[in-house]
């Protein structure tokens, strides 16, 4: 298992942080996601062996945010 913390500075709400942890939450693989709304950060534990952090990535930013780290 795999923990990463990624940046994700236009998160400011609610609505942020529910798209994007439905959104990463529901990848095969990914066991933990938490949105951290006051330093828009996003902390994620993931199988590295069935989901890729590049999946992860492209997911949060097809949910219109950008991803840093
Ligand atoms: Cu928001």
């Amino acid at each position: 298992m795999t923990e990463i913390q990624l940046q994700v500075p236009e998160v400011h709400c609610d609505h942020c942080k529910t798209s994007l942890e439905g959104a990463v939450g529901a990848l095969a693989g990914v066991e933990n996601v938490q949105v951290t709304i006051s330093d828009a950060t996003m902390n994620v534990k993931f199988d590295d062996s069935s989901v890729e952090l590049e999946t992860i990535k492209q997911t949060i930013e097809e949910q219109g945010y950008a991803v840093f780290g």
